[in-house]
């Protein structure tokens, strides 16, 4: 870590870049990493680096809907790997789902390097009963050749066959528009954390959390846990996936964007 004073008055920020150069050092996070981070950085300051209302409103409805899914799975780069281990581990905890490691960039030996330390933050891969038979207790899925995504030509059509392939809900933090769309083709739902509301994968998405997913993930966590406490039906959970819009939560993201700019 830089030598940054707790004092500053952008510390929490700066202290996130030291996560994510620390990500590339580590041969995690991509170098292209530093770019999206930055243009996420940017967005955060827009949106006055705090959780608004709309993202609010998306993560009541990405809970609703992850917890729906027959069969989840929770995408894994190196951004978010380096950024929010912990949280990742326990949102495939909280759902029963695994994780799995999907990138763009292709370098060697970088999908091992997440693997490990998605392990070494205590990954266990799914604990459903049924769905352990699918997947190897403990283990975070890879990608291979056995199984490709349709309409997608980047590296990231490599899946897992019993997990991104067979996914019926994929949640996709910080991604990049064309698996999006893909997935949206395959006929999967995705719910994505994106601080760009403009984005292809913002707009694409069925659920785009507008936030940093820093802040995001620990809330998504939260919701799911206290729904499942308060025992939420399924009808429950499908009238609020019915009602919500994500064209009209990307629009309340965009006015308040606008707004900050013009105080
Ligand atoms: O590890 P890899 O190879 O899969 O690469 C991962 C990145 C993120 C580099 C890759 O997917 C990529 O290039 O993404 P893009 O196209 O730059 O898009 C990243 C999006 O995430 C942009 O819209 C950013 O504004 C947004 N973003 C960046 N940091 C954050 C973020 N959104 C939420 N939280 C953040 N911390």
């Amino acid at each position: 870590m830089s030598d940054v004073p707790k004092t500053h008055p952008r510390y929490l920020s700066l202290k996130l870049r030291d996560t994510i150069v620390g990500g590339v050092e580590q041969g995690i996070t991509s170098i292209h990493g530093l770019i999206a981070h930055g243009r996420g950085e940017a967005f955060d300051y827009l949106i006055g680096e705090a959780t608004q209302p709309f993202a609010i409103e998306a993560i009541r409805a990405a809970a609703a809907i992850l917890r729906l899914a027959e069969h989840p799975v929770i995408s894994v780069n190196g951004n978010v790997a380096a950024l929010i281990p912990d949280a990742l581990i326990e949102l495939g905890q909280a759902l029963n789902a695994p994780l799995e490691v999907n990138i763009f960039h292709t370098e060697t030996g970088r999908v091992q390097k997440i693997r490990e330390h998605l392990l070494k933050h205590g990954a266990k891969g799914a604990r459903h009963a049924n769905r352990a038979r699918q997947f190897a207790e403990s283990e975070v899925l890879m990608p291979t050749t056995e199984a490709q995504l349709s309409h997608i030509d980047s590296n990231r059509k490599f899946v897992h066959p019993e997990g991104i392939f067979k996914a019926d809900v994929v949640f996709v933090p910080l991604e990049d528009g064309d698996r999006c769309e893909a997935l949206r083709k395959m006929g999967k739902a995705v719910v994505t954390v994106d601080l760009n509301p403009m984005s292809r994968t913002a707009q694409q998405a069925n659920i785009t959390i507008v936030d940093n997913v820093v802040r995001a993930l620990p809330l998504l966590c939260n919701e799911i846990r206290e729904l499942r406490k308060k025992n939420q039906s399924t009808a429950t959970a499908q009238n609020i996936v019915t009602r919500y819009s994500n064209e009209a939560v990307l629009r309340k993201a965009l006015q308040h964007i606008s707004r900050t700019r013009n105080d």
